[in-house]
């Protein structure tokens, strides 16, 4: 039996506290939102097919979570090390976080990749939609966002864990990017870390287990 994926991307996701990371991810992986979710807990690891139909490639996404370190700002090298992918995520409702995603960004430029795709996601747009007290006023204007985005050389979108839109949408973007990237020769299939191409397994169970010994970037 072959493996059912063309390419292993790496993926991490950075940005300040409480913008909703974790919640991206537990949406991409297990299509749910929690309202109240236990901040202790935090989500290290996800993982998830996605389709690119018209390259007609299937991706297996290998997603890692800050889970609680950002508050320290004591993430390693070995985050950020291989990621082929990064979501630079940031709250609509929040200024400083948007402020704040100028250091992350400094921080994957020093640490990661100097070829890895990044999105800028702009969250919680679900709040801008509501009124108060449910709702929050918006405080980043989406053309502000994306105007920083193109001057970074970032892709941008617009996203809600709450109500999912757009949060599959935009690692979508990212993997297509890479993709492109891969076609082009910037990326290496298999020598760059973040970037594996897909090897006939088993099963997938073996591969799961592959996961851990990415040793030698
Ligand atoms: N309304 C709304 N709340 C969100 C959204 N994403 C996350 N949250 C909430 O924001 C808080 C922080 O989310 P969490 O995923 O833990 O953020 P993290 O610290 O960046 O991982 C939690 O109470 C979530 O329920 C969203 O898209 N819309
Ligand atoms: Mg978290």
């Amino acid at each position: 039996m072959s493996a059912s994926w063309n390419y292993v991307f790496k993926f991490i996701i950075t940005g300040d506290a409480a913008v909703g990371k974790s919640s991206i991810l537990i949406r991409l992986t297990d299509q749910r939102f929690l309202a109240n979710p236990d901040p202790t807990l935090g989500v290290e690891f996800g993982s998830k097919l996605i389709e690119i139909p018209e390259e007609g490639k299937v991706i297996k996404l290998q997603c890692w979570d800050t889970a609680g370190t950002e508050s320290f700002r004591s993430i390693t090298r070995s985050y950020y090390r291989g990621a082929a992918g990064c979501l630079l995520v940031y709250d609509v409702t929040s200024r400083r976080s948007f402020t704040n995603a100028r250091t992350w960004l400094a921080d994957v430029r020093e640490h990661a990749d100097p070829h890895l795709s990044c999105i800028l996601v702009g969250n919680k747009t679900d709040l801008c939609d509501e009124p108060a007290p449910a709702g929050r006023p918006r405080e980043v204007p989406t053309e502000e966002a994306e105007l920083w985005a193109k001057e970074e050389g970032l892709l941008f979108v617009e996203a809600s864990a709450k109500s999912g839109q757009n949060v599959e949408l935009a690692f979508e973007q990212a993997a297509r990017d890479i993709l492109d990237k891969i076609r082009r020769g910037v990326f290496d299939d298999d020598r760059s870390p973040g970037v594996k191409l897909s090897k006939p397994v088993p099963n997938s169970l073996s591969l799961e287990h592959k996961r851990s010994t990415t040793c030698c970037s």
